[in-house]
């Protein structure tokens, strides 16, 4: 959790028809455009240097940079992400990793979201997902391997968009994850800390060198994260999260 680069990605005005498991409306550009800008000055008060990419209309859910592709300080790897509109978001971003990292893998077979990539100090986490097969898994191993990181292969419970929809890092040591994936018993390694009930969404918060930033809808969340003793920055996610999304998909961090 220590970063001092990120990519981040403006969102386009087509951001409102971005892909949803559900639809409880739309979100407003204007809104989703107020959220990233909050985002992209929260970590740059956090400590990172942005690579702030341009709006690319054709994509509209390629403000989620976190999904095409998956950065180490060792090297990048592009992915190929599960869902048919955002399979070419790679082409979009590979010139800008190739540009940035001296090492660049590309994912030798099947499909892999970087959503469901949770990166641990002693292990890399691979989430199946409806996004992530096994044969991605197994292939983003490979690269892994070659990039000198450990993983393992893990279950996303059912109906969940990524593993990283329900649960983050805190600190070495520590998960913040949903009862749903806590309970699945993925986290026995860790100190784990449960997202109170109603509150799910919250898990996707995103530790940045000394802050946690939790969606500013989550209270309860916010509440246990202070009085446990991380300083914690409110973020609105109201907009993104109409299209299943929330802070980690926002950046690639490294
Ligand atoms: C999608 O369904 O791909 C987008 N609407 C949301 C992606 C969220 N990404 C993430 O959690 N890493």
């Amino acid at each position: 959790y220590h970063f001092n680069s990120i990519i981040v990605r403006t969102p386009s005005r087509s951001v409102v028809d971005g892909l949803r498991a559900e639809d409880r409306g739309s979100p407003t550009y204007e809104g989703v455009k107020a959220e990233h800008d909050a985002y992209l000055e929260a970590m740059r008060d956090a400590g990172v240097k942005a690579e702030v990419l341009p709006p690319l209309d054709a994509f509209p859910d390629s403000i989620f940079v976190e999904d095409p592709a998956l950065v180490f300080t060792e090297g990048a790897i592009v992915l190929r992400p599960g869902a048919a509109t955002r399979v070419r978001e790679t082409e979009e971003i590979a010139p800008t990793l190739r540009k940035m990292f001296e090492t660049v893998l590309d994912l030798p077979a099947g499909y892999a979201d970087g959503g469901d990539v949770l990166t641990a100090p002693e292990s890399v986490m691979i989430g199946l997902s409806a996004r992530t097969d096994i044969e991605g898994a197994e292939a983003l191993q490979s690269c892994l391997d070659r990039l000198g990181r450990k993983s393992e292969i893990v279950a996303t419970p059912e109906g969940v968009l990524h593993f990283k929809t329900d649960c983050s890092l805190l600190d070495d040591e520590t998960v913040l994850a949903t009862n749903r994936l806590a309970r699945s018993g993925v986290f026995k390694k860790f100190r784990q800390m449960i997202i109170p009930e109603g509150e799910e969404p919250a898990a996707n918060a995103l530790r940045v060198n000394d802050v946690v930033m939790v969606g500013a809808d989550f209270p309860r969340t916010i509440e246990m994260l202070d009085k446990a003793g991380y300083t914690v920055v409110p973020l609105k996610t109201t907009e993104i999260g109409k299209i299943d999304a929330g802070l980690s998909c926002m950046s690639l961090r490294w």
